[in-house]
């Protein structure tokens, strides 16, 4: 196997969905997985779109994560041109606050689906160790360290709180 070729591609809208989607590439790359980032626009770049959706399960991805707000058709087109789940963040947008982007995601009519995540960070965080804990059924030194990432963030929750202000 090329441990070098992508397993979990991640994509977006725009440049603008970077600073959200960093934090799905934060964690691939803590967890050691090999990832691509693209930028891929239903809307600006349809036909690179299809190209990617189309190739994504012979390039051996095994996720792909998709961000993108307001009218966010970029996941579920995606998806309905690939067998390789996809995991969709919204993308908090400044005219509604992203509720756009999570309704455009989440309301996948049966038949295609795409998994959604919160808005925003946490969406993205919580998209990357989706993949993670995806890739880890298969792989046993992964799912090792996705137990002890958990096990260490339980560590780090602090039993009395901290009296502020
Ligand atoms: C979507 O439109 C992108 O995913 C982005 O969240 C939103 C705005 O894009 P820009 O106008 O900032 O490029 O396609």
């Amino acid at each position: 196997m090329d441990d070098t070729a992508p397993r979990v591609g991640v994509i977006m809208g725009s440049q603008s969905d970077w600073p959200t989607m960093a934090h799905a590439v934060q964690i691939l790359e803590q967890f050691g997985i090999a990832h691509e980032v693209r930028i891929v626009s239903a809307h600006r770049t349809p036909d690179r779109l299809v190209d990617y959706a189309k190739e994504a399960a012979d390039r051996g991805l095994q996720a792909i994560i998709a961000g993108a707000g307001g009218a966010a058709h970029l996941p579920g087109m995606v998806a309905s041109m690939t067998r390789v789940p996809v995991l969709g963040v919204p993308v908090q947008s400044a005219a509604l606050s992203g509720m756009d982007s999570l309704l455009s995601i989440v309301q996948m009519p049966g038949g295609i689906p795409v998994a959604t995540f919160a808005i925003g960070k946490a969406g993205a965080t919580n998209a990357g160790l989706f993949a993670a804990a995806l890739l880890a059924n298969a792989d046993p030194d992964l799912a090792q360290r996705l137990d002890a990432w958990r096990a260490a963030q339980t560590e780090g929750v602090a039993p009395i709180p901290v009296r502020e202000g």
